[in-house]
């Protein structure tokens, strides 16, 4: 049979054209007449995948024919936002469809803006894979993300009331048009039950897992296209499914709302995605969901291999697995059951192959984050996985006490059970163990880990740790969200750095061409006039695109420290209530983010952004100079449109807390100066952007723990420090609340007694780096020069770099150069 497959013609407007009129037709059944917008875009983006999936199948043949060696990229989470603009973008047709729209009288925007992102990640973690899914397609690496398809991702956000309101995120009611959902690739995911021991035919003791429940798991692919090249990688998701369609056995036997039940039973597995950011909640469902995605992972790439090879001998050859934190890290005891248990290959060489195949990032230093799984817990989900990891850590400790004999208390900090009261299962020591590498993601989080969260694996392994600074993807967080500044640079520089960052480089020398700078200062004031827009259309909120945008954009937790930033916007209140005359750069401080919606305190920040914001944007005495705006529904949709249009990034998590960040790399790519602390990859963008175009304050690591080995005492701070009293008193007094007492009280005596991530020993050098950055603002050369400066060395924070160091490090692949066939 003939596969069509992509030729250079597929890319031209005839061809273009008539396939969205057919695909309006006989896919949809509507006539351009009566076709809404929503009709439009899901035909063209049937349009556009079309050019996908040829390039796909392309992509994966090749891979077939030349045996390569394939990433997986194993994540519980993704946040890859809109697909439509960014494959326009990556097949490099986004200006002739543009003008083609236009010519038309049609606004392309608008029928990007149709598109419900697929929003199944919570933050940086799942924003990260997805960055690193197009890298790998772009670099031509043979890659396959594997994830979960929940039917429900991360909320949607409301403000009502100034506080926030959970909407479930129907991403799926319009259907997607992107994913190919393949239900003759399905596997079946035991759960539960017991396991026997019995002799085999040859007298061998085998295992069998009798399982409580079965549950299927089916692929949906969505093609992830890399830029400007031919490769076409898979992101597939994995949906459970009863694993009979409910009309057979039970319904036959007139048991129909049992029948109906067990297919509801099986499709909670993968409903929703757990909506809290790094606390740890150790539910059965959770547990369930990350086994779930590893066994499916795993029996699909295990089924690829035999199709290829007679056996599973060199399978670590073939496949590297990335495990994206500790989510998907049961999928080392997944893979020895299958191959020890299910394939009957000896446990050391079962072994070998798991640690070859692994490798580990570890996300976060909170101690709160590590995932730990109670024993019961576990022996009820994953009885079968509860032995192997006895036998594991059997192994591993008995390996331990040769290395440090008579050391118990070193045995048991390594062990994979966490015996010091209730038992628990340590996923993250299960993934230093079973894999080969072992990450942070920035060069100070990698310190930190060595020394302190993971420092007894690292005097055990030191030549498995690595550092990987994260990286975030230049076609999207520059290309495709600022094309004002795209085309700008294109004008000076030509377009390669699109593929190469460090290539902006070349900006250093316009840096002070005034010619260059009134347009670099136009291109920003045309982002801020488009986002002035949409926060008046979502908020109602009129702000002065001729202010400093300050914008704070991330998840809400206490360690981000976004009521410090309040802290700093009710300083500025009290100094214009003093002096309403006072001259002060005119200031749009904005915030946006999602909290836990078990999380109090995160909630009550929204709450006290949003008082606030109310009580300053409609003071006259005031609001000509601030406004504060609390952008709701902060997603990456939105994030295109916000980090364009920044001056000032706040990056101002307590030293030691945020492992990496990259909205930090977002913002500065988008020109924007950073006010931050010595914290994850703020460290690296100082270094790369100069100190002199950074706004550095707070407390190093090595203080913030020298302070606290003091006996830290937050009120010493209140009571010596004048400003930072009043603001405090006038936030206790109730004015922020209507004269409501008790509705922040929680939050200021978390800060007055607790003050667990030094908001107070911050405040002052705090305050005095805005107040820096608020002159720097005031002059336009200057500050434009930084700004030009910040993004023409941002080359380091490519996701290129990172994949890059992956391959070298980590993976040991290298690109497949996929040719397009006529
Ligand atoms: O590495 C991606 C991203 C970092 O940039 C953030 O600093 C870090 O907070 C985040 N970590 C998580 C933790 N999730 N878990 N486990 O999202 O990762």
């Amino acid at each position: 049979f003939i596969i069509k497959e992509a030729s250079d013609n597929d890319l031209d407007m005839e061809s273009l054209g008539r396939d969205l009129n057919e695909n309006l037709f006989y896919y949809l059944g509507k006539s351009p007449l009566v076709a809404t917008l929503q009709d439009i875009y899901h035909a063209f983006a049937l349009t556009v995948r079309k050019r996908l999936l040829q390039r796909w199948i392309n992509t994966s043949m090749a891979y077939v024919k030349q045996k390569v060696k394939v990433v997986c990229y194993f994540s519980a989470e993704y946040l890859p936002g809109p697909h439509l603009g960014n494959n326009l973008l990556n097949l490099g047709i986004f200006p002739t469809i543009s003008q083609a729209f236009a010519r038309v009288g049609a606004n392309l925007d608008y029928f990007l803006d149709q598109e419900e992102e697929p929003g199944l990640g919570n933050g940086g973690l799942g924003r990260l894979a997805a960055c690193y899914l197009d890298s790998l397609a772009t670099l031509e690496i043979p890659a396959i993300g594997y994830g979960l398809r929940y039917e429900f991702g991360i909320f949607d956000q409301e403000i009502r009331d100034g506080w926030q309101a959970e909407i479930t995120d129907k991403w799926l009611q319009w259907d997607n048009p992107w994913e190919i959902h393949h239900p003759e690739i399905a596997y079946e995911v035991k759960l539960g039950g017991c396991c026997q021991t019995h002799p085999d035919r040859d007298g061998r003791l085998v295992v069998h897992w009798h399982p409580e429940r079965v549950v299927k798991g089916v692929a949906y692919d969505t093609p992830i296209l890399g830029y400007n090249v031919n490769t076409c990688n898979v992101l597939r998701l994995w949906k459970a499914e009863a694993i009979e369609s409910f009309d057979f056995q039970a319904f036959n036997k007139g048991d129909y709302y049992d029948a109906v039940d067990e297919k509801l039973v099986s499709e909670n597995l993968t409903k929703v995605l757990y909506p809290n950011d790094e606390p740890f909640e150790g539910k059965k469902l959770r547990l369930e969901q990350q086994y779930f995605l590893c066994s499916c992972a795993l029996q699909d790439m295990i089924r690829l291999h035999l199709h290829f090879a007679p056996n599973l001998g060199d399978f670590h050859e073939s496949w590297a697995v990335q495990l994206n934190d500790t989510h998907p890290a049961i999928s080392v005891v997944e893979l020895m059951r299958l191959l020890v248990d299910e394939r009957q290959i000896p446990w050391d060489q079962a072994w070998d192959t798991t640690r070859k195949v692994f490798s580990y990032t570890n996300h976060t230093l909170l101690p709160e984050a590590l995932e730990k799984w109670p024993l019961p817990l576990f022996a009820q989900v994953l009885p079968r996985h509860l032995e192997i990891i006895f036998e594991i850590n059997r192994r591993f400790l008995d390996s331990v006490r040769l290395r440090y004999p008579g050391d118990n208390s070193k045995a048991a900090r390594l062990s994979l059970i966490d015996e010091s009261g209730d038992r628990y299962v340590r996923m993250a020591h299960l993934a230093c163990v079973g894999s080969h590498a072992i990450n942070g993601v920035s060069a100070l989080h990698t310190e930190l880990l060595k020394s302190s969260t993971l420092q007894d694996f690292f005097e055990l392994w030191p030549e498995k740790f690595y550092n990987i600074t994260n990286g975030v993807t230049p076609r999207r967080f520059l290309a495709l969200s600022n094309p004002r500044l795209t085309a700008l640079i294109n004008s000076k520089i030509g377009s390669d750095w699109i593929k190469d960052l460090y290539k902006l480089r070349q900006l250093e020398e316009f840096a002070e061409d005034p010619d260059f700078q009134q347009s670099w200062r136009e291109v920003k004031l045309a982002n801020k006039r488009q986002l002035a827009n949409a926060i008046k259309a979502r908020t109602g909120i009129s702000v002065d695109p001729q202010s400093m945008f300050d914008i704070q954009v991330k998840r809400l937790h206490e360690y981000k420290r976004q009521h410090l930033n309040v802290l700093h916007i009710i300083t500025l209140y009290l100094r214009l209530k003093k002096d309403p005359t006072l001259e002060i750069t005119p200031r749009t401080i904005i915030f946006g983010g999602k909290a836990a919606p078990g999380y109090f305190m995160a909630r009550l920040i929204i709450k006290l952004i949003s008082s606030v914001a109310e009580v300053v944007n409609r003071d006259p005495d005031v609001n000509d100079r601030l406004k504060v705006v609390f952008f709701p529904n902060f997603n990456v949709k939105n994030a295109q449109k916000i980090y364009p249009a920044a001056d000032l990034s706040q990056q101002i998590s307590t030293a030691g807390k945020e492992a990496s960040g990259t909205g930090n790399m977002k913002f500065a790519l988008n020109g924007a100066l950073t006010i931050g602390t010595l914290d994850g990859a703020n460290v690296e963008i100082r270094e790369e952007v100069g100190p002199e175009n950074f706004f550095l304050f707070g407390h190093t690591v090595e203080e913030v723990q020298y302070i606290k080995a003091q006996g830290y005492n937050p009120y010493l701070y209140y009571q010596s420090n004048e400003h930072l009293r009043e603001v405090i008193d006038l936030l206790r007094s109730g004015f922020f609340a209507h004269g409501d007492r008790d509705l922040f009280r929680p939050l200021v005596e978390s800060l007055l007694y607790q003050d667990d991530y030094l908001l107070m020993a911050d405040y002052q050098s705090y305050i005095e780096r805005q107040d820096e950055a608020g002159m720097t603002f005031l002059d336009k050369k200057r500050w434009t020069r930084m700004s030009i400066l910040n993004t023409a060395r941002m080359g380091k924070f490519s996701s290129d770099r990172a994949i890059q160091e992956y391959c070298q490090h980590i993976w040991q692949v290298k690109p497949t150069f996929i040719e397009l066939q006529d």
